[in-house]
């Protein structure tokens, strides 16, 4: 598992170079927007529960065969399986936005992924599109755009200091869109 920092030294490690131009220079872009970095992640754990349930909701109402008898989330068991896997794949998603690197995310979560589930039989185009879903979600809270968040809405309603969030956004959907291109 690398993070930004040690992904840097690695980097420079394997050529013999000191870390320096370029690296530097993102380095200190990292340190900058620290504090904007914790916000997004702290937008994302905040409505986990939300954002997974909101998105297992969307694809069982998408694709009413899924809860049909022999459907994906047809029982308890398999419904249960399907709600923690999109916590599990949120959660590894806010561990690689925390540390600005993928590598925790698709060394933990996502390698043989796609495997598992088929060998399970899990749909892995109804998968990727929970995954979609979350994505649009998070995106949303990070840029705080979500239309959701008026009076009465389930949604956590964060207090932040107002900024551009729109490459935090970015990184974050490229994370989703790793997990997407890992199951597909
Ligand atoms: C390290 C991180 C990690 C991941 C990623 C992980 C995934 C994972 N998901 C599993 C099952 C599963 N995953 C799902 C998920 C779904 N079914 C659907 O139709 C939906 C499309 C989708 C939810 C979005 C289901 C239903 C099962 C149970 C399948 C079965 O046993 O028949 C299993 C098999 C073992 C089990 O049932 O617990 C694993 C290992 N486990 C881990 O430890």
């Amino acid at each position: 598992m690398l993070d930004a920092f040690s992904k840097a030294v690695s980097s420079a490690d394997a050529s013999g170079n000191f870390v320096g131009g370029a690296d530097l220079e993102a380095l200190r872009g990292f340190i900058a927007d620290g504090n904007k970095r914790l916000d997004a992640v702290n937008a994302i754990t905040s409505n986990a529960s939300c954002i997974v349930t909101d998105s297992v909701a969307g694809i069982c109402c998408e694709s009413p065969g899924l809860t049909a008898p022999g459907g994906g989330v047809y029982t308890n068991r398999k419904m249960a399986a399907c709600l923690r896997d999109g916590e599990i794949i949120l959660r590894y998603v806010t561990y690689a936005m925390l540390t600005g690197d993928a590598s925790v995310l698709t060394d933990r979560c996502l390698n043989g992924l796609k495997e598992t589930y088929a060998a399970l039989g899990v749909p892995t185009g109804n998968a990727a599109r929970a995954v979609a879903i979350m994505k649009a979600c998070a995106v949303a809270h990070i840029t705080a755009s979500n239309t959701e968040g008026q009076a009465g809405s389930k949604y956590r309603k964060m207090s932040f200091t107002e900024g551009d969030c729109s490459s935090l956004a970015g990184e974050c959907a490229g994370y989703f869109d790793a997990v997407i291109a890992a199951i597909s």
